[in-house]
Protein backbone atom coordinates (compact mmCIF):
# COMPACT_ATOMS: atom_id res chain seq x y z
CA UNK A 1 0.00 0.00 0.00
CA UNK A 2 1.68 3.34 -1.60
CA UNK A 3 -0.23 6.16 0.12
CA UNK A 4 0.83 9.44 1.09
CA UNK A 5 0.49 10.17 4.89
CA UNK A 6 -0.11 13.75 5.96
CA UNK A 7 -1.40 15.56 8.84
CA UNK A 8 -3.70 18.58 9.01
CA UNK A 9 -2.40 21.90 10.13
CA UNK A 10 -5.33 22.13 12.65
CA UNK A 11 -3.34 20.02 14.82
CA UNK A 12 -1.19 22.69 15.64
CA UNK A 13 -3.45 25.69 14.58
CA UNK A 14 -7.01 27.37 14.20
CA UNK A 15 -6.08 29.84 12.04
CA UNK A 16 -3.32 28.97 9.32
CA UNK A 17 -0.80 32.46 8.39
CA UNK A 18 2.31 32.84 7.83
CA UNK A 19 3.99 32.09 11.29
CA UNK A 20 3.07 28.31 10.91
CA UNK A 21 4.84 27.45 8.66
CA UNK A 22 7.47 25.64 10.78
CA UNK A 23 3.85 22.95 11.03
CA UNK A 24 5.93 22.20 7.45
CA UNK A 25 8.73 21.24 9.35
CA UNK A 26 7.70 19.16 12.56
CA UNK A 27 5.28 17.54 10.20
CA UNK A 28 8.54 16.07 8.62
CA UNK A 29 9.67 15.64 11.77
CA UNK A 30 7.24 12.96 12.92
CA UNK A 31 7.74 11.05 9.62
CA UNK A 32 4.76 12.51 7.72
CA UNK A 33 5.44 13.19 4.14
CA UNK A 34 2.47 16.34 3.13
CA UNK A 35 0.47 18.85 5.23
CA UNK A 36 -3.06 19.65 5.26
CA UNK A 37 -3.27 23.52 4.68
CA UNK A 38 -7.02 24.82 5.51
CA UNK A 39 -7.63 27.27 3.49
CA UNK A 40 -10.36 29.64 5.74
CA UNK A 41 -9.26 33.14 5.52
CA UNK A 42 -7.81 33.21 2.00
CA UNK A 43 -6.02 36.40 2.89
CA UNK A 44 -3.54 35.20 5.64
CA UNK A 45 -2.84 31.97 3.60
CA UNK A 46 0.30 32.75 0.80
CA UNK A 47 0.75 29.87 -1.41
CA UNK A 48 3.89 31.04 -2.35
CA UNK A 49 5.83 31.04 0.60
CA UNK A 50 3.71 27.96 1.85
CA UNK A 51 4.83 26.38 -1.75
CA UNK A 52 8.57 27.63 -1.07
CA UNK A 53 8.63 25.99 2.37
CA UNK A 54 7.58 22.60 1.40
CA UNK A 55 9.87 22.22 -1.13
CA UNK A 56 12.20 22.76 0.94
CA UNK A 57 11.40 20.02 3.19
CA UNK A 58 10.32 17.36 0.65
CA UNK A 59 6.96 17.41 1.72
CA UNK A 60 3.52 17.52 -0.46
CA UNK A 61 0.52 19.66 0.17
CA UNK A 62 -3.26 19.47 0.17
CA UNK A 63 -6.16 21.48 0.64
CA UNK A 64 -9.10 21.81 2.30
CA UNK A 65 -12.13 23.97 3.04
CA UNK A 66 -15.51 24.19 4.03
CA UNK A 67 -18.29 26.80 2.67
CA UNK A 68 -19.61 28.85 5.72
CA UNK A 69 -23.70 31.14 5.40
CA UNK A 70 -22.12 33.13 3.16
CA UNK A 71 -20.65 30.83 0.84
CA UNK A 72 -23.83 28.39 1.10
CA UNK A 73 -23.96 26.80 -2.55
CA UNK A 74 -27.56 25.11 -1.47
CA UNK A 75 -28.99 28.89 -0.41
CA UNK A 76 -31.97 29.87 -2.21
CA UNK A 77 -30.44 33.28 -2.32
CA UNK A 78 -28.90 33.32 -5.97
CA UNK A 79 -25.81 35.87 -4.55
CA UNK A 80 -25.25 33.34 -1.99
CA UNK A 81 -24.73 31.21 -4.22
CA UNK A 82 -22.35 33.14 -6.56
CA UNK A 83 -20.24 34.10 -3.39
CA UNK A 84 -19.73 30.52 -2.57
CA UNK A 85 -19.17 30.17 -6.42
CA UNK A 86 -16.18 32.60 -5.98
CA UNK A 87 -15.22 31.36 -2.91
CA UNK A 88 -14.40 27.96 -3.79
CA UNK A 89 -13.06 29.05 -7.12
CA UNK A 90 -10.56 31.16 -5.42
CA UNK A 91 -9.91 28.13 -3.03
CA UNK A 92 -9.18 26.17 -6.03
CA UNK A 93 -6.63 29.02 -7.58
CA UNK A 94 -4.87 29.07 -4.02
CA UNK A 95 -4.33 24.87 -3.92
CA UNK A 96 -2.98 25.06 -7.72
CA UNK A 97 -0.91 27.84 -6.30
CA UNK A 98 0.19 25.79 -3.32
CA UNK A 99 1.20 22.56 -6.28
CA UNK A 100 -1.42 20.77 -4.35
CA UNK A 101 -3.04 18.32 -6.64
CA UNK A 102 -6.39 17.44 -4.17
CA UNK A 103 -8.68 19.68 -2.61
CA UNK A 104 -11.02 17.96 -0.12
CA UNK A 105 -14.04 19.64 2.55
CA UNK A 106 -17.97 20.19 3.30
CA UNK A 107 -16.95 22.33 -0.56
CA UNK A 108 -21.56 21.34 -0.42
CA UNK A 109 -22.79 23.43 1.91
CA UNK A 110 -22.66 25.43 4.86
CA UNK A 111 -20.70 24.15 7.88
CA UNK A 112 -22.46 23.97 10.72
CA UNK A 113 -25.77 25.04 9.31
CA UNK A 114 -29.05 23.88 10.70
CA UNK A 115 -32.67 23.40 8.39
CA UNK A 116 -36.33 22.28 9.84
CA UNK A 117 -37.31 19.42 8.19
CA UNK A 118 -35.70 17.20 6.14
CA UNK A 119 -33.29 18.85 3.03
CA UNK A 120 -35.50 19.17 0.14
CA UNK A 121 -33.90 17.96 -3.79
CA UNK A 122 -33.57 21.44 -4.76
CA UNK A 123 -30.29 22.21 -1.80
CA UNK A 124 -28.69 19.41 -3.50
CA UNK A 125 -29.76 20.32 -7.35
CA UNK A 126 -28.44 23.72 -6.35
CA UNK A 127 -24.96 22.53 -4.86
CA UNK A 128 -24.31 20.13 -7.83
CA UNK A 129 -25.05 23.25 -10.22
CA UNK A 130 -22.48 25.73 -8.14
CA UNK A 131 -19.89 22.70 -7.54
CA UNK A 132 -20.01 21.86 -11.58
CA UNK A 133 -19.07 25.43 -12.25
CA UNK A 134 -16.07 25.01 -9.47
CA UNK A 135 -14.89 22.02 -10.31
CA UNK A 136 -14.89 22.99 -14.66
CA UNK A 137 -12.54 25.59 -13.27
CA UNK A 138 -10.62 23.04 -10.83
CA UNK A 139 -10.55 21.46 -14.54
CA UNK A 140 -8.52 23.99 -15.77
CA UNK A 141 -5.88 24.60 -12.85
CA UNK A 142 -5.40 20.87 -12.27
CA UNK A 143 -7.43 20.64 -9.09
CA UNK A 144 -9.47 17.25 -8.17
CA UNK A 145 -12.14 18.12 -5.46
CA UNK A 146 -13.11 15.79 -3.08
CA UNK A 147 -16.75 15.85 -1.33
CA UNK A 148 -16.47 14.61 2.30
CA UNK A 149 -19.42 13.85 3.81
CA UNK A 150 -19.68 15.39 7.52
CA UNK A 151 -21.76 13.82 10.48
CA UNK A 152 -25.03 15.06 11.29
CA UNK A 153 -24.54 17.40 14.00
CA UNK A 154 -21.92 19.00 11.33
CA UNK A 155 -24.28 18.88 7.74
CA UNK A 156 -27.70 18.14 6.61
CA UNK A 157 -26.87 17.70 3.39
CA UNK A 158 -24.30 14.64 2.78
CA UNK A 159 -23.20 12.54 5.79
CA UNK A 160 -22.40 9.21 3.92
CA UNK A 161 -20.24 7.75 1.11
CA UNK A 162 -23.54 6.60 -1.02
CA UNK A 163 -25.06 10.32 -0.64
CA UNK A 164 -21.72 12.11 -2.00
CA UNK A 165 -21.47 9.60 -5.00
CA UNK A 166 -25.03 11.09 -5.24
CA UNK A 167 -24.17 14.55 -5.27
CA UNK A 168 -20.55 13.64 -7.55
CA UNK A 169 -23.02 11.86 -10.06
CA UNK A 170 -25.14 14.83 -10.34
CA UNK A 171 -22.02 17.37 -10.92
CA UNK A 172 -20.89 14.78 -13.41
CA UNK A 173 -17.41 16.13 -13.74
CA UNK A 174 -14.83 13.64 -13.28
CA UNK A 175 -12.17 15.68 -11.29
CA UNK A 176 -14.65 15.63 -8.86
CA UNK A 177 -14.71 12.88 -6.36
CA UNK A 178 -15.12 11.74 -2.54
CA UNK A 179 -13.45 12.54 0.71
CA UNK A 180 -14.08 9.96 3.34
CA UNK A 181 -13.25 10.21 7.27
CA UNK A 182 -13.19 7.70 9.98
CA UNK A 183 -14.88 10.32 12.32
CA UNK A 184 -17.48 11.28 10.84
CA UNK A 185 -17.88 7.36 9.15
CA UNK A 186 -18.23 5.96 12.72
CA UNK A 187 -21.19 8.11 13.32
CA UNK A 188 -23.43 7.79 9.91
CA UNK A 189 -22.32 4.30 8.41
CA UNK A 190 -23.00 0.73 8.58
CA UNK A 191 -19.63 -0.83 8.92
CA UNK A 192 -15.57 1.46 7.51
CA UNK A 193 -14.79 -1.81 4.68
CA UNK A 194 -18.00 -1.39 2.70
CA UNK A 195 -18.54 2.33 1.78
CA UNK A 196 -14.35 2.41 0.86
CA UNK A 197 -14.62 -0.30 -1.41
CA UNK A 198 -18.11 1.32 -3.16
CA UNK A 199 -16.19 5.04 -3.51
CA UNK A 200 -13.08 2.72 -4.99
CA UNK A 201 -11.52 4.85 -7.46
CA UNK A 202 -13.24 7.63 -6.63
CA UNK A 203 -11.53 8.11 -3.52
CA UNK A 204 -9.36 11.33 -3.45
CA UNK A 205 -8.68 11.72 -0.07
CA UNK A 206 -9.05 9.81 3.40
CA UNK A 207 -8.88 11.78 6.90
CA UNK A 208 -7.61 9.36 9.61
CA UNK A 209 -9.78 10.73 12.52
CA UNK A 210 -10.45 8.53 15.53
CA UNK A 211 -13.85 7.86 16.74
CA UNK A 212 -13.39 10.69 19.71
CA UNK A 213 -10.79 12.87 17.71
CA UNK A 214 -8.16 11.68 20.20
CA UNK A 215 -5.08 9.23 19.22
CA UNK A 216 -6.17 6.84 16.46
CA UNK A 217 -6.22 3.26 18.00
CA UNK A 218 -7.35 4.15 20.89
CA UNK A 219 -10.62 4.73 20.21
CA UNK A 220 -13.60 2.49 18.34
CA UNK A 221 -12.65 3.03 14.60
CA UNK A 222 -12.14 -0.13 12.81
CA UNK A 223 -8.97 0.38 11.75
CA UNK A 224 -7.85 -3.04 10.36
CA UNK A 225 -11.10 -2.83 8.20
CA UNK A 226 -10.17 0.82 7.21
CA UNK A 227 -6.70 0.32 6.03
CA UNK A 228 -7.63 -3.29 4.87
CA UNK A 229 -10.30 -1.42 2.38
CA UNK A 230 -8.04 1.34 1.40
CA UNK A 231 -5.86 -1.43 0.43
CA UNK A 232 -8.19 -3.29 -1.94
CA UNK A 233 -9.32 -0.59 -3.56
CA UNK A 234 -5.85 0.02 -4.44
CA UNK A 235 -6.15 3.67 -2.90
CA UNK A 236 -2.61 5.53 -3.65
CA UNK A 237 -3.79 8.87 -2.93
CA UNK A 238 -3.31 10.92 0.67
CA UNK A 239 -4.29 9.94 4.26
CA UNK A 240 -4.80 12.64 6.56
CA UNK A 241 -4.47 12.94 10.36
CA UNK A 242 -6.97 15.34 11.47
CA UNK A 243 -7.21 16.54 14.98
CA UNK A 244 -7.73 19.90 17.08
CA UNK A 245 -5.44 19.38 19.94
CA UNK A 246 -3.56 22.75 20.25
CA UNK A 247 -6.71 25.44 18.94
CA UNK A 248 -8.10 28.34 20.25
CA UNK A 249 -10.98 27.90 22.14
CA UNK A 250 -13.25 29.37 18.94
CA UNK A 251 -12.40 25.94 17.20
CA UNK A 252 -13.55 24.12 20.21
CA UNK A 253 -17.57 25.09 19.02
CA UNK A 254 -17.04 23.94 15.81
CA UNK A 255 -15.64 20.69 16.00
CA UNK A 256 -17.00 19.94 19.72
CA UNK A 257 -13.96 18.74 21.14
CA UNK A 258 -13.78 20.11 25.00
CA UNK A 259 -11.29 18.16 26.65
CA UNK A 260 -7.60 17.21 25.57
CA UNK A 261 -7.31 14.05 23.78
CA UNK A 262 -3.61 13.42 24.03
CA UNK A 263 -1.06 14.96 25.86
CA UNK A 264 -0.45 17.19 22.76
CA UNK A 265 -0.71 17.01 19.33
CA UNK A 266 2.91 15.63 18.88
CA UNK A 267 1.64 13.26 20.94
CA UNK A 268 -1.23 12.01 18.97
CA UNK A 269 0.31 12.66 16.00
CA UNK A 270 3.05 10.61 16.47
CA UNK A 271 1.14 7.80 18.64
CA UNK A 272 -1.50 7.50 15.57
CA UNK A 273 0.66 7.30 13.02
CA UNK A 274 2.69 5.05 14.93
CA UNK A 275 -0.13 2.33 15.18
CA UNK A 276 -1.76 2.95 11.47
CA UNK A 277 1.80 2.28 9.98
CA UNK A 278 2.20 -0.46 12.14
CA UNK A 279 -1.26 -1.81 10.51
CA UNK A 280 -0.41 -1.17 7.32
CA UNK A 281 3.11 -3.24 7.91
CA UNK A 282 1.02 -6.25 9.14
MN1 LIG B 1 -12.36 15.46 8.11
Amino acid sequence: MSVTWAVHAYAWTSHWTDDDLPIIDRARALGLDAVEIPLMDLDDVHPAAIRARAEAEGMRLVTSTVCGAATDPCSPDPAVRAAARDYLAACVDVTAELGAPVMGGVLYAHHGGRIDGRPERVLLDRSAEVLADVARHAARRGVTLGLEPCNRYETYLVNTADQALELADLIGEPNVGVHLDSYHMNIEEDEFAAPIRRVGDRLVHFHLSESHRGIPGQGTVAWGEVMGALDAIGYGGFVGLESFEEIAPSMRAATCVWRDMAESSDALVAGGLAHLKGLVAA
